[in-house]
């Protein structure tokens, strides 16, 4: 005699990854893991410099990095102030992106502006 799951598997319920114990058949175990792992984050980080104008760093945090005018004046004095200050936070390949933008727009306009990441 045959069952259901054998005449229409397509109407039987989908795997979600949780073991429902159907497989009295044959005694095999199958348990799906869902894998839904976040991605690392990594922060991009601008350097102070004695050179380029302040002007072209609010400049890149406006345009490179979404900021309204107001917190990129406040990052570009941080950076001025500190050495050192954090423009956004990315996943790998959207920061390593913004670090080169950061660097061949620099280096196009002659400034020496430095711009690096680590992990958060
Ligand atoms: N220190 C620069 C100046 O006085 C301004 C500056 C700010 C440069 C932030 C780089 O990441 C920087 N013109």
């Amino acid at each position: 005699m045959s069952s259901s799951r054998e005449i229409l598997p397509h109407l039987m319920a989908k795997d979600d990854g949780v073991d429902n114990d159907d497989d009295q058949r044959t005694g095999v175990v199958t348990k799906v893991k869902p894998k839904t792992k976040k991605p690392s984050l990594y922060k991009v980080l601008l350097l102070n410099d004695d050179y380029t104008p302040m002007e072209f760093v609010v400049h890149i945090l406006e345009q490179l990095f979404n900021k309204d005018h107001s917190d990129a004046m406040k990052i570009m004095l941080h950076v001025h102030q500190k050495g050192v200050g954090v423009c956004g936070v990315y996943t790998y390949e959207v920061a390593e992106t913004k670090v080169t933008q950061v660097i061949d727009y620099s280096r196009q306009n002659q400034h020496p502006l430095q711009c690096t990441m680590e992990k958060d």
